[in-house]
């Protein structure tokens, strides 16, 4: 830990109603005093005069809180100064403070790396923390603030803290008892829990990458002919212009992306050139990569115009029976009765969009993370993955000894995700991903 005292602004830049200046380490009720010439009680919020501690001028009139270690969120000594929200009152009480001895600008995350510094978060808490600042959606938020909340480090540390139980166990027969005497029964019975837990591991990872797609958001694209109304669509359901929309068949050929909120879920929206056959290979390019998007994607939105309905081009009828279809019938401005599968919509009176919606968001519910405890990250994959396997390696191990040390790398491994233990080489990746003030 070094003896550094960092600030910086955690709030937002730019003008708003209130900015937050943090400051944290061991001068910080120095800053306070050099500025407000005064340290309020812990915890308790005062409002006081800011002065430039060189010339004496008002900078500005604060809500001032003073949190002595360790009951902070770095678990250092912590000041946080209210400011009015203006760009130059902050960029006064900046300037002041850099003149300050011994305090110095925070760097990106350094605020949070101090807090896993002093055990306040573990590394999955620290990343629920970026995530939560992330969340564009319901359901991100529901998953970053639980993670954030130390459940997912909780059930890594538990099974961890079973290991290591059984280590102990294991351990000290090794060492009291001849080897030709390690009881049987010791042993079968560390396999016995060994399997059981490497069991709960592989059902762990058995999650379709749940956690992961709740952060990176569902992906759907928007297929069909020409000028079936699929830029339409997207504009609708992004409630904007965002595609350009005509008359002429063949309009669309770059893929254009959208992230939309629907009904809580996070989807990355993707709409396409429209299939056909064309000598064109600016048209025929997009269509390709039309195709591609439609393969990578969770979710396609099958579009056919009204007009052409039910009579459905070959290339469409053959994707009609994919599970991970919605099949629309476009334009249908007056609504109109569609028979199961096919959802009825109009991108113009907004028909059928509310049934749309919540078919995706179906989709969604039972394909991203839901209330379950899932990895997030794929570094959290990679590692119960490795654990898995020396718990494989353990269970089938001849001899005590080499059962333990198999034992010992799993826990390396859980404990790696918690950052309990040989944490340095991840800590960069992940404290690069966050900003200056948090
Ligand atoms: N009446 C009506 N017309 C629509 C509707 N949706 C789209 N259209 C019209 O259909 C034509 C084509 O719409 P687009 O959204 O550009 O179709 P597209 O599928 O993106 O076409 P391409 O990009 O060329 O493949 C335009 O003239 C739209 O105004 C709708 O719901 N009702
Ligand atoms: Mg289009």
């Amino acid at each position: 830990m070094s003896g550094d005292t960092i600030y910086a602004l955690a709030t937002a830049r730019g003008v708003g109603g209130v900015a937050v200046i943090r400051i944290s380490g061991p001068s910080a009720a120095a800053c306070l005093n050099a500025l407000a010439g005064h340290v309020p009680p812990p915890r308790y919020a005062r409002l006081l005069s800011l002065h430039d501690p060189f010339d004496g001028g008002l900078l500005d009139r604060a809500l001032v809180l003073w949190f002595p270690n360790p009951g902070s969120f770095t678990g250092e000594d912590v000041v946080e100064l209210h400011l009015h929200g203006g760009r130059a009152v902050v960029n006064s009480v900046l300037s002041a403070l850099s003149r300050v001895t011994g305090c110095r600008p925070a760097e990106a995350g350094e605020f949070t790396r101090r807090a896993f510094a002093n055990g306040k978060l573990d590394l999955t808490a620290v990343e629920g923390l970026g995530d939560l600042i992330a969340a564009e959606t319901e359901a991100q938020r529901r998953q970053a603030i639980r993670q954030m909340d130390g459940a997912l480090g909780r059930l890594y540390d538990g099974w961890s803290h079973r290991l290591i139980d059984l280590l102990a166990r294991i351990e000290a027969e090794i060492d009291f008892v001849d080897e030709e005497d390690v009881p049987d029964s010791l042993i079968q019975s560390a396999r016995k829990d060994l399997t059981d837990l490497a069991d709960k591991l592989a059902n762990h990872l058995r999650d379709g990458r749940r956690g992961e797609r709740l952060r990176d958001g569902l992906s759907v694209a928007i297929l069909g002919a020409p000028n079936a109304g699929k830029s339409s669509l997207l504009n609708a359901l992004a409630g904007r212009e965002a595609a350009i929309v005509s008359e002429r068949a063949g309009t669309t050929r770059d893929i254009i992306e959208l992230h939309l909120d629907l009904a809580g879920y996070p989807v990355v929206l993707a709409d396409t050139a429209g299939l056909r056959i064309t000598d064109d290979p600016i048209e025929q390019e997009g269509i390709r990569r039309a195709e591609a998007r439609a393969g990578a994607a969770d979710l396609t939105l099958l579009l056919v115009d009204r007009g052409d309905w039910p009579s459905v081009p070959a290339a469409i009828q053959a994707r009609l029976s994919d599970a991970r279809v919605l099949a629309l019938i476009s334009k249908c401005d007056d609504g109109f009765e569609a028979p199961d599968p096919w959802i009825a919509i109009s991108a113009a009176s907004g028909f059928g969009l509310d049934r749309l919606i919540a078919a995706i968001a179906g989709v969604a519910e039972d394909s991203l993370g839901g209330e379950a405890l899932v990895p997030t990250r794929e570094r959290h994959r990679a590692a119960v993955q490795a654990a898995e396997a020396s718990l494989r390696r353990a269970v089938s191990a001849p001899l005590p000894e080499l059962l333990a040390e198999d034992v010992r790398l799993a826990v390396r491994e859980l404990g790696r995700i918690t950052g309990r233990v040989d944490v340095e080489d991840i800590l960069d990746r992940i404290f690069s991903a966050f900003c200056i003030g948090k």
